[in-house]
């Protein structure tokens, strides 16, 4: 393979709701570039780009796959993601590489949930967009419907530049307005003709249509156009280049993917008119703060998007030339570690289809082998040159449970495997918890952790198994309360004696230093000596004052204390959970001149707190996650009655884009495979998101059964 200049180079995403066709259409591009003789087919298990065993199973995308083909000596790099929000990593990894998404959309269905989601994703990115119209061979194709949903989620810049002559089963003609020709594909064979005379009406009109969005994004064209009243077709490229780039044209394209019409000129279409990566806004670096220019001569740099672990070739890394050039054999320094390595094979790769080439120029997209340890998200550079490019925004997670292996003698073998599984998709958050004693997974669904299971049984032969993942309880106080503890020991050996006088409150930011309490009709003075403000380690405070007067206990056995009252911030009396944001206030009690000890007084500290805190009207805390659920309008109501049956707080509605949008505020305890349940209550058609908001104290009924859930376990253990 030649060596492709920059601005020889075109990198995009495919994108679109699951079943759209973005496989089949990659499959198609790549025989048209002639990266491959024949065409597969998803159903035959036999396309380039959903080559993995998974996908071969599942007859669906699961990886974002790498792919290129050559037209018109340019080099066109895309990526092809899975439509499905559970791999939304894929897309994600894929926007921050390439310049275009390339909207594909199931023609009998117009825009779906998986098109709205990757829109969005699009346009937080900042990258312009192309609707590809596919599947206009079904029965049930409707081309206006597209455009007419298209424009109302996407707005005016919808721009029509091919449309089909007879969408349904006898598709094979549409008519090009940019080149004012008909394409015809009857037989197989492209015919390419004038307008037809009952065309030519709607054509022009289309072309009018098209020449004014094309001059609107820049203003030497708007002259031209006002001066001309028209603009040749080179400069209809030019504005819709221009409004690629600046997200001011959103231009419509023809193809039946499985039958291969309308591809070639696609491609032909995107290399003419997509920008090359020198074109668009350069990413930052975010060591100086910097633009890199995209530029051959500069010193290199890469950034790698995407690491995999492949069958007999071990770990391999995606990445793209971000300045300078990538050589084989060249010395690079991973600027995220440190640590130095060697590029020892360059290819450029098309799904498992490898080709090996000396070189590659700023912006293009090759893989590389054997690098140390090399991971997503991390930059390669040139030794001195010390560029980090932003890491990817990965999505939160949004699906919890926890996995344990079957065999306990196995649990080192599960975590190795979900390592290396999270290196290849960095969606997947993984983490024991000491606190709840699970290992709790989480990722964007049930269909993302059903495929963490998958790899599991078919590729690492572990036996693992989900369970129910418990909810990290926080345990705080309501109320004022005081209590003496008087730890002593005196049989045998050496004697221990400490005795602690508290006080407990809860603890608010901003409240002024204690000076007096009053409990029970009993005042208490106070007079601060010391305070020590602790952030615990799981959220919330703890601040501990020292106000013993006339020596009661020596100043150096208040650590000790503090660590005893500690222990039982760490395992909360009431469910053993944390605690947190509580005042506690030392201002009496007695020593032994013999007998007392550190110990004495940790034990002590620890027993107070323990008895205080039970008198001092002690709740359960749980957390509470901000919720924002899309859906359609006829599945509004269903939507928010299951929302009801989870504890929400609904906090607002509103319309967005022929979506609703529910924000609401729900325990996580209630959020449990939810994203299993949205999707048969709306038939897939929704979506949502959720973000840790706070911790809130749960009901009274729910506090009375955790508490007693929880004796009855201690009791079994
Ligand atoms: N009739 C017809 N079927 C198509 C066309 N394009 C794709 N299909 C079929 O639609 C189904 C889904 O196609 P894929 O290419 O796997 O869709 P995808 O967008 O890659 O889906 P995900 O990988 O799940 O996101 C397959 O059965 C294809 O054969 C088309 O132009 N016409
Ligand atoms: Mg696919």
């Amino acid at each position: 393979m030649k060596v492709y200049n920059t601005n020889q180079i075109k990198n995009f995403t495919l994108l679109g709701n699951t079943g759209s066709g973005k496989t089949t259409l990659a499959e198609a591009m790549l025989f048209e570039g002639k990266v491959i003789e024949r065409r597969g087919e998803v159903e035959n298990k036999n396309t380039v780009s959903d080559y993995s065993d998974i996908e071969r199973e599942n007859g669906s995308s699961v990886y974002a796959t790498v792919l290129y083909a050559e037209i018109n000596d340019k080099k066109l790099n895309f990526i092809d993601p899975s439509g499905s929000d559970d791999f939304i990593n894929g897309v994600a990894a894929a926007l921050s590489v390439t310049d275009i998404g390339v909207l594909v959309i199931n023609a009998q269905n117009g825009i779906e949930v998986g098109t709205e989601i990757h829109s969005r994703y699009l346009e937080k990115a900042k990258k312009g967009a192309v609707i590809v119209v596919n599947q206009l061979d079904h029965e049930k194709a409707s081309f206006d419907k597209v455009i007419e949903d298209a424009t109302e989620r996407l707005g005016k810049n919808v721009t029509i530049i091919q449309y089909p002559l007879n969408e349904g089963t006898s598709f094979d003609s549409f008519i090009d307005v940019l080149l004012m020709k008909k394409y015809c594909y009857a037989g197989g064979k492209l015919e390419i003709s004038e307008v037809p005379a009952d065309q030519k009406d709607r054509a022009e009109e289309l072309r009018a249509e098209l020449i004014e969005k094309a001059a609107e994004n820049d203003e030497g064209l708007m002259e031209i156009f006002f001066d001309k009243g028209s603009l040749t077709e080179d400069e209809m490229r030019r504005g819709i280049t221009v409004g690629l780039i600046q997200r001011g044209i959103i231009p419509v394209v023809c193809v039946s993917a499985k039958k291969n019409y309308g591809v070639g000129r696609m491609m032909e279409f995107f290399t003419r008119v997509f920008p090359s990566p020198n074109d668009v806004p350069p990413p930052v670096d975010t060591v100086s703060g910097n633009p890199v220019k995209c530029d051959a001569a500069s010193p290199a740099s890469a950034f790698i998007f995407k690491s995999a672990i492949e069958q007999h070739l071990g770990e391999v890394n995606y990445f793209k030339v971000m300045s300078g050039e990538i050589t084989e054999g060249m010395d690079v320094v991973n600027n995220k570690t440190g640590n130095k390595d060697r590029i020892s094979q360059l290819f450029a790769v098309a799904g498992k289809n490898r080709t090996k080439v000396p070189k590659l120029t700023a912006g293009d997209i090759g893989q590389t082998v054997k690098l140390k340890s090399a991971r997503t998200g991390q930059t390669l550079a040139a030794p001195g040159n010390n560029v980090v490019f932003a890491k990817i925004d990965f999505p939160e997670p949004k699906f919890r449970t926890a996995i344990k292996a079957v065999n306990e003698s196995d649990e080192e073998k599960l975590n190795e495997a979900l390592q290396r599984l999270y290196m290849e998709d960095p969606t997947i958050c993984v983490e024991y918890s000491k606190e709840l004693k699970q290992t709790i997974i989480s990722g964007q669904g049930e269909y993302h952790l059903n495929i963490v299971k998958w790899h599991l049984d078919n590729i690492f032969k572990i036996a693992a198994e989900y369970i129910t993942p418990k909810i990290p309880y926080r345990e705080t106080i309501t109320r004022i309360a005081q209590a003496d503890y008087r730890h002593k020991k005196q049989s045998g050996g050496a004697g221990q004696f400490g005795e602690v006088h508290m006080v407990i409150e809860p603890y608010a930011e901003g409240m002024p230093d204690p000076a007096m309490y009053k409990i029970n009709g009993k005042e208490f003075k106070i007079s601060v000596r010391d305070k020590e403000e602790y952030d615990m380690p799981w959220g919330g405070k703890l601040v501990y004052y020292n106000s013993i007067v006339g020596g009661s206990i020596d100043a150096r056995f208040m650590p000790a204390i503090l660590k005893g009252i500690m222990e039982k911030m760490e395992e909360g009396p009431l469910t053993g959970s944390y605690a947190r944001d509580i005042r506690v206030t030392v201002y009496d009690g007695k020593m032994h001149p013999v007998d007392s000890n550190e110990i004495s007084f940790r034990l002590a500290g620890r027993n107070a707190f323990r008895e205080a805190f039970k008198n001092a009207g002690p709740k359960i805390m749980e957390p509470i996650y901000n919720v924002e659920v899309w859906v359609p309008a006829d599945r509004m109501g269903d939507v928010m009655s299951d929302l009801q049956t989870r504890r929400a707080v609904v906090q607002g509605m509103s319309s967005e884009k022929g979506f609703e949008k529910i924000t609401a505020r729900v325990p996580l305890a209630e959020m449990n495979r939810y994203s299993t349940a949205l999707s048969s209550i709306t038939g897939g058609r929704a979506m949502y998101s959720m973000k840790f908001a706070e911790y809130a104290q749960v009901p009274g009924d729910i506090q009375t059964k955790l508490i007693e859930v929880f004796a009855a376990e201690e009791k079994d253990e």
